[in-house]
């Protein structure tokens, strides 16, 4: 992955095999502007490129991981601007990237910075974390996946309060309604580090077992439970193929630790 410098993100190599991006527009509290997941897109598809690299983390700062859409740049947009030029949606993008993306939320993540999280395959939350969709109150409604991976993650009673009434909701709440994975301890950076932590444990493991359980996993909400059963067996039955599961169940028996040649 290259050092290549950008003017909405950071990027840096914490470990070999961990990228992190670190949204970075603080005086705008990281709203996401097209610019900036121009940029987002562009390091994302480049670490996935990338051998070395194993997981990557997505952060912003202690105050906000990110306030939303950038509420400026889509004030004076018409119905015509942004149906003919698909506003905003390679936001999706993302989604296709196959290396998990762990995003370290503190502070804000709210709007299309809530959406943004829920994009990504796990959400480490620092006890600061407020989420919320509160496009309501800008008299729209989520556009960037809220609506629907929020009732997926939490069911439709408590996504229905949350989209019609815009209420903000703590780490404390997405912890408990299976939003988040957990809340880390307190203290600044501790949700980066943790995240990074666990992105290096599962750099650690065979890069092909790990891209099927991530796109595996991720059928869960697309199919059915008995598609979903036969896609699971599916790619089950195909790692068979792969030498890392030769030598990962070779080393078990042989009481060795495994060494991945991710083929
Ligand atoms: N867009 C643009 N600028 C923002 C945004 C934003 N979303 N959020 C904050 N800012 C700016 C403020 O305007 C302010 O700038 P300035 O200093 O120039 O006035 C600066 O960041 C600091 O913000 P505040 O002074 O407001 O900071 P506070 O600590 O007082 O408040 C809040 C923090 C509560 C987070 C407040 O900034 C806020 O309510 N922000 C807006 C939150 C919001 O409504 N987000 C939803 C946006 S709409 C959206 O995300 C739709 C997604 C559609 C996705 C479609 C994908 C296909």
């Amino acid at each position: 992955m290259s050092t290549k410098e950008y003017a909405n993100i950071l990027i840096s190599r914490p470990d070999p095999s961990v990228a992190l991006i670190t949204l970075n527009r603080p005086k705008a509290l990281n709203a996401l502007s097209s610019p900036l997941f121009i940029e987002l897109n562009e390091a994302l598809a480049e670490a996935d490129q990338d051998d070395a690299i194993g997981a990557v983390v997505l952060t912003g700062s202690e105050k906000a991981f990110a306030a939303g859409a950038d509420i400026k740049e889509m004030k004076d947009k018409e119905y015509s601007d942004v149906f003919k030029n698909k506003f905003l949606e390679n936001w999706a993008l993302m989604t296709n990237i196959r290396k998990p993306i762990i995003a370290a939320v503190s502070g804000y993540a709210l709007g299309g910075g809530c959406e943004l999280a829920l994009m990504c395959d796990i959400i480490l939350a620092s006890p600061t974390a407020v989420f919320g969709q509160p496009e309501i109150n800008l008299g729209v409604i989520p556009g960037g996946g809220g609506t629907q991976r929020l009732a997926h993650a939490i069911g439709k009673s408590r996504t229905m309060e949350l989209v019609l009434t815009g209420r903000n909701f703590s780490a404390i709440e997405a912890e408990k309604w299976g939003v988040v994975s957990r809340i880390v301890g307190e203290g600044e950076g501790q949700v980066v580090k943790e995240a990074i932590d666990m992105a290096k444990v599962i750099a650690s493991k065979g890069k092909v077992a790990v891209q099927a359980g991530k796109e595996t996993v991720n059928a869960a909400y697309e199919l059915s439970l008995a598609e979903g059963l036969r896609f699971e067996r599916r790619i089950f039955h195909g790692l068979f193929a792969t030498k890392d599961q030769k030598e990962g169940m070779s080393a078990f028996a042989e009481k060795r630790k495994p060494t991945w040649t991710h083929s």
